[in-house]
């Protein structure tokens, strides 16, 4: 692993001086304080006991902070117990609060909108958890959820989270196989799924996804429950399918919710590690609530009784599952929650909802934002954006240009902007200014927030000075973080603890500047990350290997303008197939055919943008294939050093045999 590739391209960056410091009416109003980060500075722990205390309920309190005497296995708030789905739901209504909206919900279809109250939540949350355990689910049982952007797919988090039932999510996008092994590895009882969704103006089934997924060997699959969203035909299985509506109606419309210890597993979500095989990363209740809650109270600086907030990112990613579902309710805010896609039916349709729902608090990715600068500011400058005050960034490194987009075109320079670095792995923000505290700087995501000890370490785990490069490590246990790999702890230790002694590591490069602030310059392993989604590039080229046409497979991760990597494959054909790409000229059919093929396998976000047939790999001595050097060729580049490979002459094969795809 080396940070060289990443630095070289960004080092430019650290040239950047503007800095935006707080208005003093933002700080006058601001959850985050100066005090925060001296309290946390003087006594970590008794930091964490405080946001515990202030943020959760707790049905008992918790003995101790932090068991860190099995690491890198750690326990937060050993003793206590709580149950999350009260956190983020009863106990609005028990305070009073129960008419505040929790969701606006808006539909892709126009027009098609949904406002919920936290007492109306609080109905369905408890009708879902009777009717969950119908069908036989308890504590302990993993559930799998596999739906579009609708309020049940909250709804059946928070039923799964009352009982005691680690939810695993899968991204709707996700094919029939992804969510085949997902199943399997969590061992889910039940699944929860919808006929379909809309996307792009049009019903796209997804139950036929879970029929194949379970169709497949002896799955541990008992029932399947499936919300009715677009009417569309469904094949169904009379002993296993049963209607979400009619067993919602069946069920009891009441639920006594228990609480469990803050260590029970919360949920299970997987994302793409260095290897083919997808790392089901899990959380455990406490602590996962307590930072989710604190960090969207002092980083996205929610005020629950007059704040419209809206994260733009999908439940399926941890995004969602943190700052959609957990954080935003364990604090009793109102938020929007957006079926579709930004340019549906056209490409004002996230201003049209900040304007209609005056939302105040706006969370999304950079790819985002760089695709609406592309489509032009006359778009965004056609609504009123005034109820605009607090701009989030998050999935990626976030370039200057676009974060000065961002800060004028939407936040019409006066809102601060909070690019918050964290992974699936951390559960909850790590990394970020804090508004009305730090004066931010374009593309930055600056500091470890108050309670975060986080450092910028040499190849020997020595902090770098300022002004170089190096590797991102946190160095103190945090609350939300990853309990371990489902079934797989020494998975676990490996992958985050064993590069440097004591010290957690994830994968991404950064730097510091002259002044100390933190630049996340993106992954130094073989994790891509495409439109803030990661993506191994084993994965995928696992997926074209299992093509029958093809022989073998190398995945980059080249830069892209607006979706920050792009997937470009190079592929060497099996004997029979290279005849017949002859025959067709330039091969494009069986491009074609090879781009669906992963789409099939994985989903559709994971479909190459480009595949080059080539009649070699550039490989080392040893046999491993110099991606660097296919990276240069998908991003146009001149070729760099080629002494360590076997047979040098291969990349000047490549150059020059190159079929590109039209
Ligand atoms: C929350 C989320 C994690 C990876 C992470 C890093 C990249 C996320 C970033 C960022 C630079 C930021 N990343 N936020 N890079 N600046 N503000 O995205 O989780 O899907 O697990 O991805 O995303 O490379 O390691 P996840």
């Amino acid at each position: 692993m080396t940070t060289e590739a990443t630095s070289e391209g960004l080092s430019n960056l650290l040239h950047e001086e503007r800095t935006f410091p707080p208005s003093e009416a933002f700080a006058a109003q601001a959850n985050g304080t100066a005090e925060l980060f001296d309290r946390a500075a003087e006594d970590r722990e008794g930091f964490w006991a405080e946001q515990a205390r202030r943020y959760v309920r707790w049905e008992t309190d918790f003995e101790q902070v932090l068991d860190w005497s099995e690491a890198p296995f750690a326990k937060w708030f050993v003793g206590g117990r709580l149950n999350a789905c009260v956190n983020a739901v009863d106990r609005h209504v028990e305070e009073g609060n129960g008419d505040r909206v929790a969701i606006h919900w808006v539909g892709e279809p126009e027009g098609e909108t949904r406002d919920i109250t936290y007492s109306e939540l609080h109905g369905m949350v408890q009708r879902a958890a009777n009717a969950l355990a119908d069908l036989g689910v308890g504590e302990g049982d993993t559930v799998a959820i596999y739906l579009p952007m609708i309020p049940e797919a909250a709804v059946a988090m928070l039923a799964c989270a009352r009982l005691g039932a680690p939810h695993s999510v899968v991204f709707g996008g996700f094919s029939a196989e992804a969510l085949h092994s997902r199943i399997d590895d969590a061992g889910a009882k039940v699944v929860i799924t919808a006929d379909g969704g809309y996307r792009r103006g049009k019903p796209s089934a997804l139950k036929p996804a879970v029929d194949a997924a379970l169709a497949v060997g002896e799955s541990p699959v008992q029932k399947v429950l499936v919300v009715q969203r677009t009417g569309q035909d469904v094949e169904w299985d009379e002993a296993r399918d049963v209607w979400w509506h009619e067993a919602l109606e069946a069920a009891d419309g009441t639920h006594e919710a228990h609480a469990f210890d803050a260590e029970h597993p919360l949920f299970i979500l997987y994302t793409s590690g260095t290897t083919g095989k997808p790392k089901g990363i899990f959380h455990a209740t406490g602590g996962y609530l307590v930072q989710t809650a604190y960090t969207n109270h002092v980083i996205h600086d929610v005020h629950p009784e007059s704040d419209v907030y809206w994260c733009t990112a999908d439940i399926g990613w941890v995004t969602g599952h943190s700052y959609i579902v957990y954080g935003p309710m364990t604090l009793g805010a109102t938020q929007v929650m957006y079926e579709g896609t930004p340019d549906t039916p056209h490409q004002g349709r996230f201003w049209e909802i900040v304007q209609d729902k005056k939302v105040s608090i706006l969370y999304t990715a950079p790819t985002a934002i760089r695709t609406f600068m592309k489509w032009g500011r006359e778009i965004p400058d056609k609504y009123d954006m005034s109820s605009l005050r607090v701009l989030g960034s998050v999935g990626e490194p976030i370039n200057p240009e676009a974060w000065m987009w961002y800060r004028e075109v939407i936040g019409g320079d006066r809102c601060p902007i909070v690019d918050t670095w964290w992974q699936t792995e951390t559960g909850a923000i790590m990394i970020s200014p804090v508004p009305g505290v730090t004066p931010t700087r374009p593309g930055s995501a600056q500091h470890p927030i108050p309670g975060i000890d986080a450092r910028v370490v040499d190849d020997l785990g020595q902090p770098v000075e300022k002004g170089s490069g190096g590797y991102l490590v946190i160095t103190e246990p945090w609350p939300a973080m990853l309990r371990g790999i489902w079934g797989d702890p020494a998975r676990y230790q490996e992958t985050y603890w064993s590069r440097f002694e004591g010290m957690y590591f994830a994968g991404d490069g950064a730097k510091l500047d002259e002044d100390g602030n933190i630049w996340v310059l993106g992954r130094v392993d073989d994790v891509m990350n495409v439109s803030g989604h990661r993506l191994s590039t084993a994965e995928i080229e696992s997926a074209l290997v299992s093509h029958p046409k093809v022989a073998e497979a190398a995945v980059v991760g080249a830069a892209d303008e607006t979706t920050g990597q792009a997937i470009c494959a190079f592929v060497i054909l099996r004997q029979e197939a290279v005849a017949e790409a002859d025959e067709q000229g330039e091969g494009g059919d069986l491009v074609a055919e090879l781009r669906n093929h992963v789409a099939k396998e994985i989903g559709p976000i994971a479909k190459p943008r480009q595949i080059m047939i080539v009649a070699e790999l550039p490989k080392t001595r040893s046999g491993k294939i110099m991606r660097r050097l296919l990276k240069d060729v998908a991003e146009n580049r001149e070729i760099g050093d080629v002494t360590t490979l076997a047979d040098s002459s291969v990349m000047n094969m490549i150059s020059e045999g190159l079929k590109q795809p039209s």
